[in-house]
């Protein structure tokens, strides 16, 4: 048929879209239609952030754009929030959302919402199609912008009655129309860079969310091998303090230059400025957007000693290549700064917890790593408050999904959903606080009902734990309100949706119940009493 619908779900196909993360509604049953005979996957959810959700985590771990389907108004209001997670995230998502017929906006149609304006600033782009037979070439902008330069999130209103029309003309676009050719580093570009390394007695690289992911990472980790000049990625609301760089904020004063390499100057190494990182240090900065370069100018001025623009990914492999064919010098810092971002305290190793007050977080951790250590492609989720600093603190897999930059809780069972699609036979570990895993429980249904096993642990501790440390150090324990929670038997509800749970409270019991939880191939929840324990301190000056 050459109805709209098809034509979109035939254009997505086209572009290698093989499942979309949807809740249904009527401006979007057309697609709902149009769906199987295109041989497109419906992921059906229970409600549309955690499609949006879905969608993050999917592209962040196959590389490809992930794509939701919300229908109009209410549900597209639902669904924008999640772009936020994605934004923060870089990562590449196509929002498409039903929307009222055009021949009815400004009369009063049903739903009616400025949809566009709506999601706009949480996106890359966000527009409305015009017409019928535009669907198919703004799929292809939509996806194209998603992907290109620092990628991100796009939104797409797509009229029901566009959807509904005929298209006169159904011709596909071309297979360049769904992605623009990669920014790359001039070669002389490269050398100022490289040699600015070379001339640092400190350097540091400091690299943004795509460069610690997929192939993104590899050339990352090829350029520190080559350089010998350590390299952190960045991606959490933590900025330095994020607990899988260690002691890395300790090193970061007497750097003398960093290379921000798809890495914002922003809140996360405080603006460039004292005592975070020292007046005299320089900065070089490789960033898709010219934006970003101009900020960084006016943040640190003439310490800014080169820059250039070029997506982060094929800079960081044009520099390993580079790098490769240069001779380095030889100086403890490499040593120094790696040692600083693997520092975790010796009493870690042999803690045990006291058997009150619930599960110390790094025994959870330990019992999960030697789950994540059984798979080459382990899938590691980590979300949620205090608890979720520890599991970065102490967790590594070969893949990691956190909420990252955006600090926003709540997204640790739609991104395992997600995960477990893309990497059905891999382990997938979700740590999460328990607050934080109440934001989408009922997604264990869609994990049933598609055949999903992961691994939710719940760091059961009754509270926001986060704000409540916030209370207690700001305004006194007497003062901590609003921030109890009770110690809901969250293995329970995965078990009434269908799945699995186990219900841990000694240390001793956590690798039989994690064991009994993978095995039972049903999505699981291990939830376990832990110690309510504020984030880990890592620093060495105690
Ligand atoms: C969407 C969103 N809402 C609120 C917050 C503020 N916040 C950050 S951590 C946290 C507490 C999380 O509690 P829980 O998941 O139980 O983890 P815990 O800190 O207790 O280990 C809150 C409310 C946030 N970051 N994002
Ligand atoms: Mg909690």
């Amino acid at each position: 048929m050459n109805r709209g619908a098809d034509i979109v779900a035939r254009t997505l196909v086209h572009a290698g879209v093989k499942r979309v993360f949807t809740l249904s509604g009527n401006h979007v049953m057309s697609i709902f239609d149009a769906a199987p005979a295109a041989r497109l996957d419906l992921v059906h959810v229970r409600h549309e952030a955690a499609a949006v959700h879905m969608a993050d985590a999917w592209a962040r771990l196959t590389g490809e754009v992930g794509v939701a389907l919300a229908t109009g108004g209410p549900g597209h209001a639902n669904a924008v929030p999640a772009l936020y997670t994605a934004l923060a995230s870089e990562s590449p998502v196509v929002l498409l959302s039903g929307h009222s017929p055009l021949d009815e906006m400004g009369r009063g149609a049903f739903q009616e919402m400025r949809q566009a304006d709506l999601a706009a600033p949480l996106a890359k782009a966000s527009w409305a199609v015009a017409s019928a037979a535009a669907l198919a070439q703004d799929v292809a902008r939509a996806m194209r912008i998603a992907a290109g330069g620092r990628p991100g999130p796009v939104h797409l209103s797509l009229p029901s009655d566009a959807l509904d029309a005929t298209v006169a003309d159904p011709a596909l676009p071309d297979a360049n129309a769904f992605g623009a050719p990669p920014a790359t580093l001039a070669p002389a570009a490269a050398e100022a860079v490289l040699g600015e390394l070379a001339r640092a007695a400190r350097p540091i690289i400091l690299v943004g969310p795509t460069l610690v992911r997929g192939p993104g990472r590899e050339a990352a980790r090829r350029l520190e091998a080559a350089t010998r000049v350590p390299l952190a990625g960045m991606e959490s609301p933590r900025g330095l303090n994020e607990p899988a760089l260690g002691a890395l904020a300790e090193m970061l004063p007497q750097a003398d230059l960093i290379l921000l390499l798809g890495k914002p100057l922003d809140f996360g190494i405080r603006f460039g400025r004292p005592p975070v990182i020292a007046p005299g240090c320089r900065f070089v900065h490789v960033d898709p957007d010219p934006a970003m370069l101009e900020r960084t100018s006016r943040e640190v001025g003439a310490r800014l000693a080169f820059s250039a623009v070029a997506d982060a990914g094929p800079a960081a492999a044009t520099l390993a290549e580079l790098a490769a064919k240069r001779t380095w010098p030889k100086s403890g810092w490499f040593d120094e700064v790696s040692a600083a971002i693997a520092h975790r305290p010796t009493a870690w190793a042999t803690l045990s917890s006291a058997g009150v007050g619930g599960v110390h977080p790094v025994e959870v951790c330990r019992a999960v790593q030697r789950v994540l250590d059984g798979h080459p492609d382990a899938v590691l989720i980590s979300d949620g408050g205090e608890f979720g600093q520890w599991a970065q603190a102490c967790l590594t897999a070969r893949h990691r999904v956190t909420n990252g930059p955006a600090g926003a809780i709540g997204a640790a069972v739609p991104f395992a959903v997600a995960a477990k699609l893309a990497f059905p036979a891999s382990p997938v570990v979700a740590m999460s606080g328990d607050g934080s895993v109440g934001f989408h429980l009922a997604e264990f249904d869609t994990a049933v009902r598609r055949g999903a096993p992961f691994v939710a642990v719940v760091g059961n501790d009754a509270r926001w734990n986060a704000e409540h440390q916030i209370q207690i150090k700001a305004y006194g324990p007497e003062r901590a309100v609003g921030c109890e929670l009770l110690p809901t038997r969250y293995d329970l509800v995965a078990a009434a949706l269908g799945g699995h749970g186990e219900h841990v409270e000694r240390a001793a019991d956590l690798a039989v119940s994690l064991e009994r939880a993978l095995a039972s191939r049903r999505p699981a929840c291990v939830n376990v009493a832990i110690d309510g324990l504020a984030a880990p301190d890592l620093s060495r000056k105690r």
